[in-house]
């Protein structure tokens, strides 16, 4: 998607100056990912208009492969603009209608799944038609061999009124990793408690349970629970620091760390994206990230 980030303070009504930027989870997701090392490339659709173009060219010069993404001329590049409100952010979205929302199974047949060895979906997708559902649910069911397919749940509410919560239960149970935070959890499930939500949520061998501020619990099957707590930031918005989560926790389970420093690769980057207005950050210095990674806990958090 197309981003808009207010240049001025005031109200949208008022602002004049926007910044336009790329946004989208599964595209943040990637985008974190390349900048990690982690050869990544991200699948969907966007209109033959500026926006698209830009969204591929910006894509492309992070290191994405961007070759998968349908170009469609019938239909716009999804947008959504980051309006200033009384209490942070306010998202506005421009998708109804939108390349990605007629994305259907067909865009299969354009990935070889067979080099991929993991697939990273968003609950975002299935909720924005009935096709889009379709092409999560058979991701989800593709045979895998050894390729993990992960989970965020990035719960939002508007896009499934008037739907059961348990949809989104439903395809999550089919990932082999499930990432949700402990409030989206308690709307899908009824509950953000680790323990609680494991025993609704027993499929999948890993299920991590982002506790805001706090920190992040790591639940993995015949494992003893882990929780690292998270660094303490000054926010300037939350908007993407799941995604940087998703992309920092991923890239250090692809690279076999163990359960601590893959929940402190998840928090760092989520951090960096915290202390800004756009969905992702400029990339952490490797050598800060090491030393962090590495720290005793006092210097952690
Ligand atoms: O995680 C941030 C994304 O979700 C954002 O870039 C787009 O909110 C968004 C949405 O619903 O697609």
């Amino acid at each position: 998607m197309a981003v808009f980030v207010p240049a001025e303070p005031g109200p949208a009504h008022e602002v004049r100056t926007w910044r336009r930027t790329v946004g989208g989870a599964e595209s943040n997701v990637a985008r974190a990912l390349a900048a990690l090392g982690v050869p990544s490339a991200f699948a969907g659709a966007v209109g033959d208009d500026a926006f698209g173009r830009a969204l591929l060219a910006e894509l492309a010069a992070e290191g994405v492969d961007v070759s998968r993404v349908r170009t469609d001329p019938a239909r716009r590049t999804g947008l959504y603009v980051k309006e200033n409100g009384d209490s942070g952010t306010v998202m506005r979205y421009y998708r109804a209608g939108s390349a990605a929302s007629a994305m259907g199974p067909e865009l299969l047949s354009t990935v070889d799944l067979s080099v991929v060895r993991l697939v990273h979906l968003s609950g975002i997708t299935p909720a924005l038609s009935p096709a889009c559902h379709e092409l999560v649910r058979a991701l989800l069911e593709a045979p895998r061999g050894n390729r993990l397919v992960s989970f965020d749940v990035n719960w939002r509410p508007t896009l499934w009124a008037g739907r059961d919560p348990g949809e989104v239960a439903g395809l999550a149970a089919l990932a082999d990793l499930v990432l949700t935070g402990e409030d989206e959890a308690e709307q899908v499930w009824g509950t953000g408690e680790p323990a609680r939500l494991r025993a609704l949520l027993p499929e999948p061998a890993t299920v991590v349970v982002k506790h805001g501020e706090r920190g992040a619990t790591l639940l993995e099957r015949g494992r003893a629970p882990v929780f690292e707590p998270a660094l303490a930031v000054d926010v300037v918005e939350p908007v993407g620091a799941g995604d940087a989560f998703a992309a920092g926790f991923l890239a250090a389970t692809l690279r076999g760390e163990d359960a601590r420093t893959s929940l402190r690769a998840g928090h760092l980057q989520a951090a960096a994206t915290l202390l800004t207005r756009d969905d992702v950050s400029t990339p952490l210095p490797p050598d800060v990230v090491a030393t962090l990674l590495r720290a005793a806990e006092p210097e952690w958090a």
